[in-house]
Parts: C-alpha cells; sequence; structure tokens
C-alpha cells in the first residue's frame, strides 16, 4: 500500500471513529417541556466507509468516495433488545433514498449504523424511491415498516420529469433483518405520504392513520390526517378514510400536516405527534406539533395545543429543504423518559428528550388555538392577569373577549 494510499484511509477512519464516539450534551436553555442536544445524533458522516469507499487501492488509487452519501434524516425508531434503534432515511447522490438501521446504547450517543442497509423485496409496481419509515410494534407480534413509495406519474404530461405518485409500502419483520414485503395499502385517496399503523387492533381490524393528498406536492381539496380500517393486512385496503385532524386556515398547518411517529398510549388518551405545514414567502416551513385522542374513540381529537412544539433553530433551519423539522420516530422508556428523534431541513438526525408527564402537561394544558389574533392576545392577558393576581398586583380588564 503506497504511503499516500494509506495516510488517506487512516485520516478517513479517524474521523469516522471520532464522529461514532463523540458524546453529545443537552443544551442548557430549554422551554420546560424538552431539551435540545448539541450535536445532530446521526448524519450523512456517520454512514460507514466501507458503504461509500473502494478499499483496494488497484481500483481506487486515489481512494476517492465512489457511492457519496447526501443525507440522512427521517428515521423510524424503537427500542430492540435495551438499544435504541434508528431506522433512517439513507439518501445517495444520486437522490435515491433507502433504509439503513443504526443503534445506539443510550439513545442519544454512539449512533453506529449495522453492517449493510436493508434491500427488501419489490412489489410488481417497483418502486422508484423509498423513504420515512415509521416502525410499529403491533399486539399481532409482527414489527411493521410503513413507508412512502414513490414512482413517476403515468398521466404527467409529456417532458414533465418529476410528477410523482407516493403510495404506503408496508414491510414486516420478526428480527429487523429479514423484512417480508406485503403490498401497497390501497385508499381512496390519489396519493398518500405519512400513513402510520396503529399499534393495537380496533374492533379486530387493522388501523391506520392516512395523509390524503391530490398531488405529489399540494394537498389539494385532500389533506389533514386521515384514519381508516383494514380488515386484511395481506391484501391491505382502507375502504373509507375519515379526517380527524384537518389543516386550518392561517395555522401552522394550513398547507399541509401528517402524523409522525406511532401514537403512545397514555392514561389521558393517545398521544400524536404530527408535522404541521405553512406557507411563507421562502417557501414551506414544517414545524412538530402534539395532539391527543380519546382513548375509546381514535376519531376524536380530545387535547390540541395551539402552534407548534418545536421548529427549527439554529442550524437545524439550513439544508437542502430549508426551515425543515420532520419526526417519524420516537421512544418511551419504562422510567418515562421520551425521545422525540427529528430530522432538520431534510439534511440529519437530531433527539430531544422530554418525559411523559411534561408531555401529557403541556397537551392538557396549554390553550388551543383561538384562531384570531383577537383571541391570542386575550389569552396572553388572562395568562397576565392570573400572575399579577398571584403576585398582589392589579388585574387588566379585557374588552371584548
Ligand atoms: O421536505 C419536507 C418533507 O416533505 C414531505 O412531507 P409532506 O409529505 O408532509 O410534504 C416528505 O417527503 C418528507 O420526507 C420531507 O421531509
Amino acid at each position: 500500500m503506497n504511503t499516500a494510499f494509506r495516510e488517506r484511509l487512516l485520516k478517513l477512519q479517524k474521523a469516522h471513529d471520532q464522529l461514532i464516539k463523540r458524546q453529545n450534551s443537552k443544551v442548557s436553555e430549554s422551554n420546560g417541556v424538552y431539551e435540545r442536544y448539541h450535536y445532530p445524533i446521526l448524519t450523512a458522516a456517520h454512514v460507514p466507509l466501507t458503504w461509500r469507499y473502494d478499499f483496494n487501492e488497484d481500483t481506487n488509487p486515489f481512494l476517492m468516495e465512489r457511492l457519496g452519501i447526501n443525507a440522512v434524516f427521517n428515521a423510524g425508531a424503537m427500542k430492540w433488545k435495551g438499544k435504541y434503534i434508528l431506522l433512517a432515511r439513507v439518501e445517495g447522490v444520486d437522490r435515491k433514498s433507502f433504509f439503513a438501521v443504526a443503534e445506539s446504547p443510550d439513545g442519544v450517543n454512539n449512533f453506529k449504523f449495522w453492517d449493510k442497509p436493508i434491500l427488501f423485496a419489490e412489489t410488481d409496481e417497483p418502486d422508484t424511491n423509498i423513504y420515512d419509515m415509521r416502525l410499529i410494534q403491533h399486539e399481532d407480534g409482527w414489527v411493521y415498516g410503513v413507508f412512502c413509495t414513490e414512482r413517476s406519474d403515468p398521466n404527467a404530461s409529456a417532458g414533465d420529469q418529476s410528477a410523482a405518485v407516493a403510495q404506503c409500502g408496508l414491510v414486516r419483520t420478526k428480527d429487523l433483518l429479514n423484512w417480508d414485503r406485503l403490498p401497497d395499502l390501497k385508499t381512496p385517496s390519489p396519493q398518500q405520504r405519512n400513513v402510520v399503523l396503529h399499534p393495537e387492533f380496533v374492533d379486530g381490524k387493522y388501523c391506520f392513520y392516512t395523509r390524503p393528498q391530490d398531488s405529489f406536492i399540494e394537498a389539494g381539496s385532500g389533506g389533514g390526517i386521515g384514519y381508516g380500517l383494514v380488515d386484511d393486512i395481506l391484501n391491505p385496503v382502507v375502504h373509507q378514510e375519515v379526517v380527524i385532524d384537518k389543516k386550518i386556515y392561517h395555522t401552522i398547518y394550513e398547507a399541509k400536516n401528517g402524523l409522525g411517529p406511532a401514537p403512545i398510549k397514555t392514561s389521558k388518551g393517545w398521544l400524536h405527534l404530527a408535522h404541521g405545514v405553512r406557507n411563507t414567502a421562502a417557501g414551506l416551513r414544517y414545524t412538530l406539533y402534539l395532539f391527543m385522542t380519546d382513548l375509546n374513540d381514535l376519531t376524536r381529537v380530545i387535547h390540541k395545543p395551539a402552534g407548534y412544539l418545536l421548529a427549527p433553530e439554529g442550524e437545524e433551519r439550513i439544508g437542502d429543504v430549508s426551515n425543515v423539522v420532520f419526526s417519524n420516530g420516537w421512544i418511551l422508556e419504562d422510567d418515562g423518559t421520551v425521545f422525540i428523534y427529528y430530522a432538520s431541513s431534510d439534511t440529519r438526525m437530531h433527539v430531544a428528550t422530554s418525559s411523559i408527564a411534561r408531555l401529557l402537561d403541556y397537551v392538557v394544558n396549554t390553550p388551543e388555538d383561538g384562531f384570531t389574533s383577537n383571541a391570542s392576545v386575550s389569552q396572553v392577558i388572562k395568562l397576565i392577569n392570573r400572575n399579577e393576581h398571584a403576585t398582589g398586583k392589579k388585574e387588566i380588564v379585557i374588552k371584548n373577549s
């Protein structure tokens, strides 16, 4: 091995090793709901060198990267055999995404990819691109992977090479190594992204959260988080889709929204994490929000704080698709700790930590959206008055509230 080749190899290996071993720490400022961490937890640079470089000096004398990785983001999550698993969307420089498992001993540090990415079977209609897998431990005993499969739109006009059709793909496994491909989910809607499987049966049926959409980018007359039942998971068809959380004018989810990971069951209801999208002069802005549905009626939203839970900050604002945070994975620990895994700007993965007690307090006690500035300022004045009452100061009189 020539000296330059060996030196470059050692340098690459050292930098990669240092990145995997780097210890993360909490950012001290917090809104009290959750804590962020200083560094992203999983990035393109975490992808193993063996996936990217040909280490044979004869075929790669300059030791150049042969299969570059563009981004690692939008990861499903679960606890598995005592380890914290992220099933990440790995996007190559060729724009194709695929899935790969990374594991950490504590949920925050040392995320390391397993030896190889996941290759699973195609359906009769091959996927052009696959992304954003939700991992669900279903009560039927299987671990399901629910993801988006994208193919070129057969009805696109001649010359349009960007029109696509998005649908929900399904796989399942018992070991996270061998994945059975199931037929794609059929729904009444022309397009689907952000589909999630509920972890429990509902009246003996599989229950899916959907996101009906008319076109690839625009929600159109669709939009909102939908809900539908499936009789047979091996022939998965949602015959009726009901929207349970719709997009609303002048909110953080006015353009579209979509469910994140599978909901967490709590004593007060099913806790949901979702993303909301609004339009701005600078393009779409994606933020995360929480809501809760009734334990016995999954279509009934019983709590929904106004606005967002988490929005892009600092370097999170910048990336391939800037001003985006997106989550499709979270983990609840036995001690009540909640790891919220989120991606920023379609580029990298982060974690924020909270507790189920704090998230329940947030979702139940944070005021709901009044949908007008008047309602918002009235909420602020009520809070000031309560605080002044508590400290013995004079109250402000609110008119028109
Ligand atoms: O680019 C932002 C996000 O856009 C899509 O989300 P949605 O379907 O709600 O618009 C997804 O493709 C997601 O992967 C991406 O992060």
